[in-house]
């Protein structure tokens, strides 16, 4: 649906010219234009932004899960001393080690009942194999969800979309606004044209907070306009107009390649408002069939368990693709990823190690898992 160019250009204008960023972020997007290939397709663009970053990404990752490797280091005791005559009593311990890490009980039963069966058919015979066997037990837990074959992209859009959207949601404080940052950052840092969409319409300092990552990432922001609207009416409003800019060619004001959508955190008890969310997705439908392609929930990992909870309620409402996973660096109740994956059946996507602009991470489950359980005993 075309709209009209000063409505189009009203409340990014608006947002861009008094904060004085808009000149500057159309003269340097233009620049980092130049260095993604004109003729380069967005997948390719996108897969290029997140291998070139996965060396790093393993680093850090490993880092942050300092704490939750520390747990784990208990098992090392019991696999080094594993005797194959007592694997019964070994297998408890195990259980009770993952339970300390926040697997579940459902998970940590789940993974150590299949290390019995392969135990029993004499599969291994040694604890190094067995901690072997545990790790690529987690590892089939972590990406069964893609799929065999599935794409190794954190982010993937329909070859003919014209503009990728991409829907943030989650509980208040989880870190959605943080990780919207993030995400624009490296984006855009790799030549990959990013619009935001401020669709935390119920605290204005949620809009500043978002605009202000709009400024440092060079990315246009679509803000509320008036009182009246409302989370949905916005974010239909944000994906026409990026839509429309998009038609109009690189140098129009709001051109993106990807719209990524911040909503306001809601507790995943609250009947209204998570209903709302679904009219959120919607109306982006109304505006794009098949958007948002990406629906990511952003949880808080230091809450561990009760993670659980807050996806299941979340993928009831609107249909989740994928869970990012934030401030992994200051817990030690990294199992409970796990155990999320298994109950939920969603693959992570990234996770949060940190307060910085770099430090949102590309999900790998073989890093993961070397990250909690390191080789060696
Ligand atoms: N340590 C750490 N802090 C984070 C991370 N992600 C977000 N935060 C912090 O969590 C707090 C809430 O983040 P915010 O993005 O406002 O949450 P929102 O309410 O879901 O939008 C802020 O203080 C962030 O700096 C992370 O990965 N690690
Ligand atoms: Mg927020």
């Amino acid at each position: 649906m075309a709209m009209a160019p000063s409505s189009r250009l009203g409340p990014v204008a608006q947002v861009s010219l008094h904060n004085g960023f808009r000149v500057c972020s159309l003269r340097r997007r233009r620049h980092v234009k130049t260095y993604a290939a004109k003729s380069e397709g967005m997948i390719t663009k996108l897969a290029r932004v997140f291998s070139e970053k996965a060396k790093s990404d393993y680093e850090r990752v490993f880092g942050a899960m300092d704490k939750t490797r520390e747990r784990l280091s208990v098992a090392d005791e019991l696999f080094t001393y594993w005797q194959l005559d007592e694997y019964e009593e070994a297998l408890e311990e195990l259980e009770d080690v993952l339970l300390t890490a926040d697997f579940g009980p459902k998970t940590a039963a789940r993974v150590c009942d299949s290390l019995r069966v392969e135990i029993k058919a004499g599969k291994v015979s040694d604890g190094s194999e067995v901690k072997a066997l545990l790790k690529e037990n987690i590892r089939q837990i972590l990406t069964a969800p893609a799929g065999e074959g599935g794409s190794d992209n954190p982010l993937s859009f329909p070859d003919d979309a014209e503009v990728g959207t991409v829907l943030v949601v989650g509980v208040n404080g989880a870190g959605k606004t943080t990780t919207i940052g993030k995400l624009a950052h490296r984006l855009t840092s790799q030549g990959v044209a990013v619009a935001l969409a401020a669709g935390d319409t119920y605290r204005a300092a949620a809009t500043e907070q978002l605009v202000e990552w709009g400024k440092r990432t060079d990315s246009p922001v679509v803000v509320k306009r008036g009182e009246k609207e409302k989370p949905p009416a916005l974010l239909y409003r944000a994906l026409e107009e990026t839509l429309a800019a998009h038609k109009n060619g690189e140098g129009t004001d709001g051109y993106a390649d990807v719209l990524v959508c911040d909503t306001s955190g809601r507790l995943h008890t609250n009947y209204d408002l998570m209903e709302e969310l679904g009219k959120c997705q919607s109306s982006m439908q109304k505006v794009m069939p098949g958007s948002p392609h990406e629906t990511l929930l952003v949880l808080d990992g230091t809450t561990g368990l009760n993670m659980l909870n807050q996806a299941k309620e979340f993928a009831s409402y609107v249909n989740l693709t994928g869970l990012i996973l934030t401030k992994l660096d200051g817990t030690s109740r990294g199992g409970a990823v796990v155990s999320v994956v298994d109950e939920v059946g969603v693959p992570v996507r990234f996770v949060g190690v940190g307060e910085k602009l770099e430090d949102l991470q590309s999900f790998d489950a073989d890093s993961f898992v070397d990250a909690i359980l390191p080789a060696g005993i």
